[in-house]
């Protein structure tokens, strides 16, 4: 096989990339490790910011985002028994974030893909990438227990913080960056109407807890927890207990329903340097992570694939590989603004793991002034419903 550009990884960074190359005329294959209906139901992140929303209908891809995705114009932080609503028309110009799971984006990108025409191999196993450091890489996978070679001019690494690409370049070559948080979160999706317009992102001496949702019937919930905790431990019923303790306002109750799905996220901030390696480039989660506090993770893969597909299609249209030389550093601009403003609501808002009194005072200040001071609550507003430019 042969093509342009080899995509590993069928998550939002590689259907992303493939649609927006296939809108320049360039092909690419895409081999996915897992089969589509995996794929496709994969629970994951819930929140698109303004500019992903932006792409993927400029992409095509957004008819039915616009139909049934909801539209927010802020969120609710409560603490010390209140709740407080961070409005972000009025403090980003008009930008708003948009609730819509990321299993249905990847829907809708497969069903891109499928439309054009292009090869899209799901169970592809086993991908082994040689000549990285030529101008003649190769992707050896295994598909339909055949073994096959897909020679391209690139490679790009979109097969998330488990993949293959990333162990791929040299040792000695990548810089890594990390940090371990001690705490995770057990997120549920229940048969429930959402308990509030909003989500609501509550502090509590017992633990963070996040109210999301995915439609009027669905809604997402998400509770602090050890990291190392199993699903087990958490019967549908302490689940809701919990939630009720974590949420408790005077007049307010919380929708209980019958829980489809949970399971337990660990959290670690991680970024590797360079994010390329001479014709692979790396995207997404195969080269950084972020706690979902921010919900920064799908839109910054979002944001890599934008820069490497203009920088693509410059080499391909005009020769200029200039774009491509300077990827990494443009785009680890914006991810180095995620890490922090993930980290700072991740830190702001979770009980910390052996925190002492002086840590509460800190976070209840920090929440006090981002709630009570119109440039700080404007400075979270921009960076959750996304920044035009970093
Ligand atoms: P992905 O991991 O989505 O996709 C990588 C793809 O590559 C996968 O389909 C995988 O099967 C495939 N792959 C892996 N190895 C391969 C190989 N060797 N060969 C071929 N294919 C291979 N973000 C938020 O913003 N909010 C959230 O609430 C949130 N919750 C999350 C919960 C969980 C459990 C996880 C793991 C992540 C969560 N994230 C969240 C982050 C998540 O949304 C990622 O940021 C997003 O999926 C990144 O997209 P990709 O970079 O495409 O990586
Ligand atoms: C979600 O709806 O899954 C969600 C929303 C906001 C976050 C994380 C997850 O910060």
């Amino acid at each position: 096989m042969r093509t342009q550009v080899g995509i590993v990884g069928a998550g939002p960074a590689g259907l992303v990339l493939a649609q927006l190359l296939h809108l320049h005329g360039i092909d690419s294959v895409v081999l996915e490790a897992r089969s589509r209906e995996y794929v496709e139901r994969r629970i994951r992140a819930g929140v698109l910011e303004q500019g992903t929303v932006d792409l993927l209908e400029e992409m095509g891809v957004g008819d039915r985002l616009c139909r049934e995705g909801l539209v927010h114009e802020g969120i609710e932080l409560q603490f010390a028994g209140e709740r407080h609503r961070i409005d972000f028309p009025s403090l980003t110009g008009g930008r708003t974030i948009t609730v819509y799971g990321q299993q249905e984006v990847v829907k809708d990108l497969i069903a891109a893909r499928i439309e054009s025409g292009r090869p899209l191999l799901f169970e592809a196993e086993d991908v082994a990438l040689s000549g990285i450091d030529t101008e003649t890489p190769t992707v050896a996978f295994v598909h339909e227990r055949e073994r096959r070679e897909l020679a391209c001019d690139f490679v790009a690494g979109c097969d998330g913080y488990h993949g293959t690409c990333r162990e791929s370049i040299p040792a000695g070559v990548l810089t890594e960056f990390s940090r371990e948080y001690p705490f995770g979160w057990l997120g549920i999706l229940a048969e429930a109407p959402p308990s509030n317009d909003e989500l609501i992102y509550a502090y509590h001496e017992r633990g963070f807890a996040l109210h999301s949702m995915r439609s009027p019937t669905l809604t997402r919930l998400y509770l602090q927890c050890r990291p190392d905790e199993e699903v087990d431990e958490w019967p549908d019923e302490r689940i809701w207990d919990e939630l009720e303790r974590r949420f408790e306002l005077a007049g307010w109750t919380l929708n209980r329903g019958s829980i489809v799905e949970k399971g337990v996220t660990g959290m670690r901030s991680f970024v590797v340097e360079p994010m390329q390696f001479g014709r692979l480039f790396l995207a997404g989660d195969a080269a950084h992570i972020v706690p979902p506090t921010g919900a920064k993770g799908l839109n910054l893969a979002v944001a890599d694939v934008r820069v490497l597909a203009d920088a693509l299609a410059a080499w391909y249209e005009r020769g200029d590989d200039s774009p491509l030389a300077r990827y990494s550093s443009e785009v680890l601009r914006r991810v180095w603004r995620a890490e922090h403003f993930s980290w700072w609501m991740t830190s702001m808002l979770h009980r910390l793991e052996g925190g002492d009194a002086f840590d509460m005072k800190l976070q209840l200040a920090q929440l006090a002034y981002v709630t009570s001071s119109p440039p700080a609550a404007a400075s979270l507003a921009e960076n959750y419903v996304g920044l035009e430019r970093v």
